[in-house]
């Protein structure tokens, strides 16, 4: 393996701090994965499942108050903060280090330092970054080996100068009170500690994958997106491939392995995985923005995950899979709420207590067996739909980026944005809202730009600026869309099936960026007629399509008097393109009272 010396000073240092026995570099094997997975089980870090129902898989509960990532102990390490922004934490790079250097001080006492060298992206690919991740867990060590490629072809890749992301992990006591996520990307650094929970321990993942690397494709002309991509190939076998963005809990991970429904079966379409949660983007020579999944598995969440939802997620997650948070059955099976199957006789739940079927608390609520963030760490090369261009070293060309949010009421079904900056904004504006359940009346909403509120690794209102900046780069842009599957009726009954028949969509969408699909014009872009979707074999109830289609402009105009006020928190330093883009929606808007309804 070649030297890397700076490599090797930095290991060094890190394991004068964390004081581990010893260190141990993954080399990536099989052999060293049987080696890890038996020390896992012999300290109980890793249950082994069923051999016969479940190949492969293991079992981990994490400590019951480090469940999900915890962003407001999520910090951005900028020398300034105004880098950072008014939307993420911060602290001085001082400060950073000074206080994880306190918790990480010894932390490592009787524990082994593993040392993963990793690459986001296929190994060697012009799109990928090597980090290096230093641990003291192995389940830790496991689940990198299956959300990235790790070992000894990284290391050799990264040769004797390159340049790598220093990754430090540490469990130390998993108390919140000292948990630290913090990102130094002036350093190019990433330094987590008092959590095992993956979000906050898988470094590759939010932290290099977008906030890190958001900041670095800035300052080097490419984009770090939380995005899905996936391929639709059309009858006569042309693929052609989207990303999109949506906040936590509207179905990115549903979307990104979509079956078509039986009713555009017939049409001989065809759907393929590229990635479910991030693309890295960049200008192609062909003038064409092109996208690379950074990461090789899915770290998807398992409650409502079934053979209606997702049955891709389900095969996929059936053999070499880490379950976390999920109910353990006596059997040494995994169940999860809306899950697939009758739940075991009985287990044990994400909190490690006894189980049953319909057990109740001391208020009578019913007891969930796995937690509703337990998540299924698999292969990508295991899905079904997994792409063959899944490990193409040049990503695919983009022909759509999606947008997508969760309202009631406000959002089409879909609409076409006017241009790249009208695009933007649509991005820029991004929010979903929750549901008072009862009565469905529309409750807060929390607007998340791109879907990167909480992995936006430096200014938001830059961010902005940037993607603006981006699309005079790209010759051929591709087209912006925004999408909503969660556009409810009167009584708060959901319009539109979702899941599957997104492909009604999807097809309409490919089809405009072809210049055809039938669409009207309104205030806030192009919005399909009544009859441009084909919804063969689709019952809907009668006049829901036009409940989908419809722009309500008065709730328009209130909706940019909101954007207005989110974008005051940037003040000084919006675009005035974004604030062109917003005066230009209310003009729209105000031209055309009452028009699409
Ligand atoms: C995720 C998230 O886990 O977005 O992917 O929170
Ligand atoms: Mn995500």
């Amino acid at each position: 393996m070649p030297d890397n010396l700076k490599l090797n000073e930095w290991v060094a240092e890190m394991a004068a701090l964390c004081a581990p026995d010893r260190v141990v570099w993954l080399d990536g094997s099989e052999e060293e994965k049987r080696r890890l997975e038996g020390a896992a089980v012999a300290s109980g870090e890793l249950t082994a499942l069923d051999p016969a129902r479940f190949p492969g898989c293991f079992y981990h509960r994490t400590d019951p108050r480090d469940v999900a990532r915890t962003e407001h102990l999520t910090f951005i390490c900028s020398r300034t903060q105004a880098e950072a922004g008014p939307t993420n934490n911060w602290l001085s790079p001082e400060d950073g280090y000074r206080r994880a250097s306190e918790i990480f001080k010894g932390s490592m006492k009787g524990r082994a330092m593993y040392a993963i060298p990793f690459s986001m992206g296929p190994v060697g690919s012009p799109f990928s970054k090597i980090g290096v991740q230093l641990t003291d867990s192995i389940y830790v060590c496991l689940n990198m080996r299956i959300m990235t490629r790790i070992g000894d072809p990284v290391r050799a890749a990264l040769g004797p100068d390159g340049d790598f992301t220093k990754c430090l992990h540490g469990k130390a006591d998993l108390s919140p009170e000292r948990r630290l996520i913090l990102h130094f990307p002036e350093d190019n650094a990433i330094w987590s500690v008092g959590s095992g929970y993956g979000g906050n321990a898988l470094l590759g993942k939010k932290c290099l994958s977008l906030r890190i690397a958001s900041w670095q494709a800035r300052r080097e002309g490419w984009l770090a997106e939380h995005m899905l991509i996936l391929g639709i190939e059309d009858p006569a076998g042309k693929v052609e491939y989207v990303t999109a963005a949506f906040p936590s809990a509207c179905g990115k991970t549903n979307l990104a392995m979509l079956i078509p429904p039986d009713g555009l079966k017939r049409k001989g379409y065809k759907v393929w995985t590229v990635g479910d949660d991030i693309a890295w983007l960049r200008v192609g020579s062909d003038g064409r923005l092109w996208a690379v999944n950074p990461e090789a598995g899915f770290f998807g969440v398992a409650p409502g995950t079934n053979s209606r939802s997702n049955p891709n997620a389900l095969a996929t997650a059936r053999r070499n899979t880490i379950f976390t948070n999920v109910l353990l059955g006596d059997d040494k099976t995994v169940w999860w709420e809306d899950g697939e199957g009758a739940p075991p006789a009985s287990g044990t739940d994400w909190q490690g207590r006894p189980w049953k079927p319909g057990m109740k608390d001391a208020d009578g609520r019913r007891v969930v067996g796995a937690h509703p963030n337990s998540r299924f760490t698999a292969p990508l090369a295991q899905c079904p739909s997994a792409s063959p261009r899944c490990d193409d070293p040049q990503g695919v060309p983009i022909s759509a980026v999606i947008f997508g949010s969760r309202r009631a009421r406000l959002a089409p079904l879909v609409y076409q944005t006017f241009d790249w900056d009208h695009g933007v904004y649509a991005g820029a504006t991004v929010a979903s809202e929750r549901m008072a359940a009862a009565d469905g009346k529309v409750g807060e909403v929390r607007r998340d730009p791109m879907a990167m509120l909480p992995f936006c690794g430096y200014n938001m209102a830059d961010y902005f600026t940037y993607w603006l900046q981006m699309g005079r780069r790209i010759p051929s842009p591709p087209k912006i869309f925004h999408v909503n599957w969660f556009r409810r009726d009167e009584q708060g009954r959901f319009l539109w099936p979702g899941y599957g028949e997104n492909l009604r969509v999807l097809e309409w969408v490919l089809a405009r960026c072809r210049g055809a699909g039938k669409a009207r014009q309104t205030p806030i872009g192009w919005v399909p007629t009544a009859d441009a979707l084909d919804l063969t074999g689709l019952e809907l109830p009668a006049g829901a399509m036009d409940k989908l289609l419809a722009v309500d402009v008065e709730a328009w105009k209130a909706e940019v008097e909101d954007h207005g006020r989110f974008f005051s928190r940037f003040e000084g330093r919006l675009s005035p393109d974004i604030k062109r883009q917003q005066a230009l929606l209310a003009e729209r808007l105000a031209a055309c009272v009452g028009v699409g309804k």
